[in-house]
Order: structure tokens, then sequence, then C-alpha cells
């Protein structure tokens, strides 16, 4: 063994003698919890997320203005399926299903033009709930004993297939 090693060898034996694995373990441990309290006081780039929420160039979308939406102005006194969620339209319904005889109607404002409209609440009739996009808005609803001005209720009553399908919102009149 050549002085290089030597020298080594007893260094290395001189630390382990002075260290004991105990107090290894306590500055390996140190370490660890420091790095936990260290790090979420670091500086975090969260640039990424904030574009992931909005869309690129601009805010998101407005909901009021799509007749997808539960929020759609439209929607404002409507208890059920969206037709336009099922393969129909705003104001008519699906193939296969038959629009509803009777109906109950609701006041909706519309915020784009700033005027309220009467919207018919017509179900469509005949074929089994389509369980797509279901809403429950009941802007000026009151009980169920006053059938008229209540929107739970099965609208297909009247038809020759009392099944609900969707939930269909026309405007049928326009408020002064
Ligand atoms: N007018 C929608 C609806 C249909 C069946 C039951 C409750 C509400």
């Amino acid at each position: 063994m050549n002085w290089f090693d030597r020298f080594f060898e007893r260094r290395s034996r001189g630390v382990a003698h002075n260290t004991s694995r105990r107090s290894a373990i306590t500055r390996v441990g140190k370490l660890v919890v420091g790095t936990a309290f260290a790090l979420p006081v670091l500086p975090f780039d969260r640039i990424g997320r904030a574009q992931a929420a909005e869309p690129k160039g601009g805010k998101a979308p407005d909901k009021r203005n799509d007749d997808t939406a539960c929020e759609y102005w439209r929607y404002c006194a409507l208890d059920g399926f969206l037709c336009t969620c099922c393969g129909g339209t705003i104001s008519a319904c699906p193939p296969g299903t038959e629009v509803s005889k009777v109906t109950w109607v609701g006041t909706c404002h519309n915020p784009f033009d700033g005027k309220d409209y009467l919207i018919s609440y017509n179900d469509c009739c005949g074929a089994t709930t389509c369980n797509r996009c279901g809403c429950n808005s009941n802007e000026r609803e009151r009980p169920g004993y006053r059938m008229g001005v209540h929107n739970d209720i099965n609208w297909c009553m009247a038809n020759s297939s009392n099944t609900y399908h969707c939930t269909v919102a026309a405007i049928v009149g326009i408020g002064d």
C-alpha cells in the first residue's frame, strides 16, 4: 500500500469512527424535511394552467348565448332535458317525437337586447327520456298545486303517448 492509499484509509476510518449511523440518518432526515418546507415557497410558473382555463385570445364563451347550456337565457324557467342535446333544436322536437299539446310559459330576459320574451316550454313526447343536458331553472315558478304556473309537470299528458323525451323553448311573445 503506498502513502496515498494509507492516507485515505486513515481519513476514512477517522470519519467512520467519529460519525454514528444515527447521526447520518438524522442529517438525511433534516435534508428531506427542509426540502419539503422550502419547495412550496419557491416560485412556480402557473401561466400554463391559466391559459388552459381561458381560450386563446380572450374570454370564455358566454353560456347565456349557448342553447346547449342550462345558462342559456331562454331557459330561465325550464325544468327538463334540453332538446338541443337530444337531436332537436331550440324550437323543434327531435325526429320521432311529437310536440306536447299543452305547455307552460315563462318570461325570460334577453341580456343581449335588453328585452323580455314569453317562452313556451313544450315537452317532446313519444320516445324514452333523453337524459342529456338536464336543467332545472325556476324563475317565477309557483307551487305544484297551481299547475299552470308550475314547471315540474309532464306536459305530454294530453298527447297519444305520454312518454316524456325532452323540452324545447320557443319564443311566442315579446314584452313592451
Ligand atoms: N316538463 C318537463 C317534465 C317532464 C316530466 C316530468 C317533470 C318535468
